[in-house]
């Protein structure tokens, strides 16, 4: 095989340990963005948890806000290869957004402004594993970046940390979203490189 020697010890670095199998380091942080970037005023800021057909839950800026929230370091995985490990953030979890939802669906669409959308199981948005993240680095999360307001799903490819989230739909039965169904992994673990669809 054409991989780079560990060494004779064969020992990986604490650092190695940390990245999933195809991707590399950065220390800056790239912006991927399928279309312009949009502009949400916060008083015109919304986020809205619906079932396809009612909303069942709804927040303006300020009542998100009065949410109580958590900082996280998390490391992030783009599909395009680049890892940041370290990252800071401030958010708040779906376990609080979801905790007056009564439902038995099993997936959920992020939605944003700019019409982007990416699918995941509503299992992968509990337990501290989801947040709808404001700041980044203690600062307020730049609008290239997502801001006001983005999805944050460090444990699954960056692509489904959906930037400018206005809600999510929850769903009986998986749907692609707006890269999934492009050619994308419809889960996409990093530790089991699911990049496209047809990786297993
Ligand atoms: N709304 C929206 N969210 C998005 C994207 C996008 O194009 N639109 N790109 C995704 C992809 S592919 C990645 S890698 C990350 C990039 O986030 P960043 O620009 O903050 O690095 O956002 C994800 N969320
Ligand atoms: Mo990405």
């Amino acid at each position: 095989m054409g991989t780079i020697s560990r060494g004779f010890t064969g020992r990986r670095s604490s650092t190695d340990a940390k990245l999933p199998s195809g991707q590399y380091l950065t220390t800056d942080f790239p912006i991927l963005s399928a279309g312009p970037t949009p502009h949400i005023p916060l008083d015109r800021w919304e986020f809205v948890i619906d079932d396809g057909t009612n909303v069942l839950r709804k927040w303006d800026w300020k009542s998100f806000r009065d949410l109580p929230t958590d900082t996280m370091t998390v490391d992030i995985h783009c599909v395009t290869r680049w890892s940041k490990l370290g990252t800071c953030w401030e958010g708040v979890s779906l376990d609080t957004l979801l905790a007056d939802v009564k439902t038995d669906a099993s997936y959920a669409m992020a939605r944003s402004y700019g019409d982007y959308t990416t699918n995941l199981p509503l299992k992968d948005l509990r337990n501290k594993q989801g947040w709808i993240a404001f700041r980044f680095d203690g600062e307020v999360l730049a609008a290239e970046h997502g801001g006001p307001a983005r999805l944050l799903v460090p444990h699954l490819y960056f692509w489904k940390s959906a930037k400018w989230v206005r809600g999510i739909t929850l769903m009986h039965h998986d749907k692609p979203g707006f890269w999934e169904s492009l050619g994308y992994h419809i889960y996409g673990d990093p530790w089991k490189e699911q990049r496209y669809s047809d990786d297993v």
